[in-house]
C-alpha cells in the first residue's frame, strides 16, 4: 500500500476559541499549530486563515503572512489554502489565496446545507470557474466532496474536461446537511470514485478516527485537525493539531502502513 498521507486542517473558519482555547487565530498560533501537526507527522497543512480576533479571511496578504510564517518553521510542507473560506463570502473573496500560487488548494464541489440556517454555495459554475483558475496556475485541487452528488459533479466535469486528473478526492463527512460518517457512508464514496483516483477522508466530530482507521485500512488518506474534531477521544480535548495527527501515526504504526513524507506525498499526489 502507498505511504498515507496526513492532512492537517489545523485552523478552520468555524470553529472557536470558545469550543477550545487551543484553536489558533494570530499568525504566530497558526504556525505555532502548524509546526505541532508537521512534526508528529503531516506533509499537508490545510489552511484556513483568521483576523487576530477570530474572524475568518480570505485575505490574500493574510494568507501570505501565514504561509511565510509557516514555511519558516516547516520548510517542505504542503500547503493546501482553502478556497471555500466561510459561509456567506464570494467566490472572488474565497479565490484570493490562488494568487499565491500554492501548490494545491480546495475546490468545493457541490451545495449543501452546513448547519442552523447556513448554506454553503458552490453552483456548477462556480466550480468549473475555480478549476479553471487553478488550472491555469497548475495548482493541485483538492476535490472536497460532502456527499455523493458531489463526486458525480466531479466526474461529469472531468469527463467534458473542466476538471483534469489525475483526481484527487477529499471526503469530508459528517457536516450536519451533508453526508454522515457511518462506514457505509465512507465505502459509498470510495467505491463512487475512479480506480485510479486517491482520497482523503475528513470525518467531522466523532467520525474523524473511525474514518481514519478506515482509510488507513482502505489505501486512502486521512485529515484530522481542529477544523474537524477538537477531542483525542470522548470528553478530552486535545491540546494541539499535533495530538490529533500522533493518534493517526499510532494508528497507521498498529495497521502497518507507513507515513509519507512532504516529498513522498508530491509523488503520490503527481504534484511537480
Ligand atoms: N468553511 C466551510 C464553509 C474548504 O476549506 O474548502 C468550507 C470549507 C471547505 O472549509
Ligand atoms: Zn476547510
Amino acid at each position: 500500500m502507498e505511504k498515507l498521507i496526513i492532512t492537517a486542517a489545523i485552523c478552520g473558519a468555524e470553529v472557536t476559541k470558545e469550543h477550545s482555547s487551543s484553536v489558533p487565530y494570530t499568525i504566530e498560533e497558526i504556525a505555532n499549530e502548524a509546526y505541532s501537526a508537521y512534526k508528529a507527522g503531516a506533509s499537508i497543512i490545510h489552511l484556513h486563515v483568521r483576523e487576530d480576533d477570530g474572524t475568518p479571511t480570505q485575505s490574500k496578504e493574510r494568507f501570505k503572512l501565514a504561509i511565510d510564517a509557516i514555511l519558516k518553521k516547516c520548510p517542505d510542507v504542503i500547503i493546501q489554502p482553502s478556497t471555500g473560506g466561510a459561509v456567506g463570502m464570494t467566490t472572488d473573496e474565497r479565490l484570493q489565496p490562488i494568487e499565491l500560487n500554492p501548490e494545491m488548494a480546495t475546490l468545493d464541489c457541490g451545495t449543501l446545507n452546513f448547519g442552523g440556517d447556513e448554506i454553503f454555495i458552490n453552483t456548477e459554475n462556480d466550480i468549473k470557474e475555480f478549476a479553471r483558475r487553478m488550472q491555469e496556475k497548475k495548482i493541485k485541487p483538492e476535490l472536497e466532496c460532502f456527499e455523493k452528488g458531489h463526486i458525480d459533479m466531479v466526474l461529469r466535469l472531468h469527463k467534458k474536461g473542466f476538471i483534469t486528473g489525475p483526481l484527487h478526492f477529499s471526503f469530508v463527512l459528517g457536516v450536519n446537511g451533508g453526508m454522515a460518517g457511518e462506514l457505509r457512508d465512507f465505502l459509498y464514496m470510495k467505491e463512487s470514485i475512479p480506480s485510479d483516483a486517491t482520497y482523503s477522508v475528513a470525518g467531522i466530530g466523532r467520525f474523524e478516527f473511525p474514518l481514519a482507521t478506515a482509510a488507513i485500512i482502505s489505501g486512502g488518506h486521512v485529515r484530522v485537525g481542529f477544523e474537524d474534531n477538537i477531542y483525542l477521544k470522548k470528553g478530552q480535548l486535545a491540546q494541539s493539531n499535533g495530538e490529533l495527527v500522533k493518534k493517526v501515526v499510532t494508528l497507521a504504526n498498529e495497521l502497518g502502513r507507513a507515513i509519507a513524507t512532504p516529498e513522498e506525498a508530491r509523488k503520490i499526489l503527481g504534484i511537480e
